[in-house]
């Protein structure tokens, strides 16, 4: 007769996992009482065997119910004991943390923001699908122009496109707020293009000023200082030549005079070559009725850029596909350390 009580007490007493390991063996293996009475079923008449095979069964999962209860009570036990002889210490440094570089266009953005924060642009933010109005309509592009080209432009729906500059944003801002109003805009935008200068998604920043008596002369003084802010140095020698956008007028375009020598960039009176940096213009009379603000009260200007070509300029980056394959190899070269980087948070407000 197989002594159910005495194999469970066995269990109970092991007091390792070794130990329960053997009682197992003991109480379930080819060696033991139980198997052996399983075997003696077989040559058993059929009544007999279906109620012997029960008991036996009950004995069985009785055993393997007591071991797995006996086994995870040592293993917590075990744990504790290791854990209590060789304590975690969290107040270790992590020597081993290989530091991430930060991306040349999120550098840029961050200077941005400083030095048109410390100029006192507030920030603005839009969204990247944009309806034909805030995008086209209300900046005066006519229903013709080339850039509502299909090929030019990615729309969604006869209404519905990804914006193709980021001035839909300032058109939102004077549409909810009118003036005087004096912001930047920066993000994404999108146009169909695919060359070393040029990909179909890009960032842009875009700077607008409105006021009671802002001039031509206060857009110049302004891009000079932030061209002389970016560029990190006192003679930015400027043209501005003459331009057509349907959003402003006059418009102009900006260059700088310098030369680019193995690509670095190198600005001044001795330059060999103006480099077209910026667009820009007083803002159209049409563009600043169509938001409802009085053109004969406010004025004022805008401008924008490309933020890779800006990140290009400065760092001397060649390609601008490169920006956005994500290999961590150009990333380690091109990148900046954490910690050398004016943050966001200490730039401008929001809106
Ligand atoms: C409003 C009115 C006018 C923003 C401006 C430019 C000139 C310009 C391009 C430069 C290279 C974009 O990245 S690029 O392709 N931009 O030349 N942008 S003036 O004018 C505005 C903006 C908002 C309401």
């Amino acid at each position: 007769m197989i002594d159910k009580n005495k194999l469970l007490a066995a269990i109970e007493a092991a007091g390792t996992l070794k130990d329960l390991e053997a009682a197992r063996v003991a109480a379930l293996g080819k060696s033991s009482e139980l198997a052996a009475a399983l075997k003696t079923l077989g040559a058993m008449p059929e009544v007999e065997r279906k109620a012997r095979g029960a008991e036996l069964n009950v004995i069985r999962e009785a055993v393997e119910a007591a071991i797995e209860a006996r086994k995870s009570s040592l293993e917590s036990v075990e744990i504790n004991a290791k854990l209590a002889a060789n304590p975690a210490d969290v107040s270790l440094s992590y020597e081993g943390a290989r530091r991430g570089k930060i991306h040349p266009l999120s550098q840029v953005q961050d200077e941005l923001v400083q030095i048109f924060g410390r100029m006192g642009f507030k920030m603005a933010e839009g969204p990247d699908i944009e309806d034909d109005w805030h995008n086209f309509g209300a900046l005066n592009f006519t229903p013709e122009h080339p850039a509502r080209d299909s090929q030019a432009t990615f729309f969604i729906d006869a209404d519905h496109l990804l914006r193709t500059q980021t001035s839909d944003v300032q058109i939102r801002a004077m549409e909810e707020n009118g003036a005087p109003i004096k912001i930047i805009t920066m993000g994404r935008v999108y146009r169909c293009d695919w060359d070393a200068t040029h990909c179909p998604m890009f960032h842009q920043i875009e700077g607008l000023y409105i006021g009671e008596k802002v001039s031509m002369a206060n857009l110049k003084g302004c891009l000079e200082d932030f061209l002389k802010a970016f560029f990190e140095t006192d003679d930015v020698p400027m043209k501005l030549r003459p331009h057509y956008f349907p959003f402003t007028e006059p418009s102009v375009e900006v260059d700088i005079r310098c030369t680019i020598e193995n690509g670095e960039l190198k600005i001044g009176p001795n330059g060999k070559r103006w480099l077209e940096i910026l667009g820009a213009g007083m803002v159209h009379p049409q563009v600043l009725r169509n938001v409802g603000v009085d053109p004969e009260k406010y004025q004022g200007f805008a401008f924008g850029t490309g933020i890779e070509r800006l990140a290009m300029l400065k760092y001397g980056i060649p390609d601008m596909r490169k920006m956005f394959e994500g290999d961590a190899r150009w990333l380690s070269y091109y990148g900046f350390d954490a910690g050398d980087v004016p943050t966001l948070a200490a730039g401008l407000s929001r809106r």
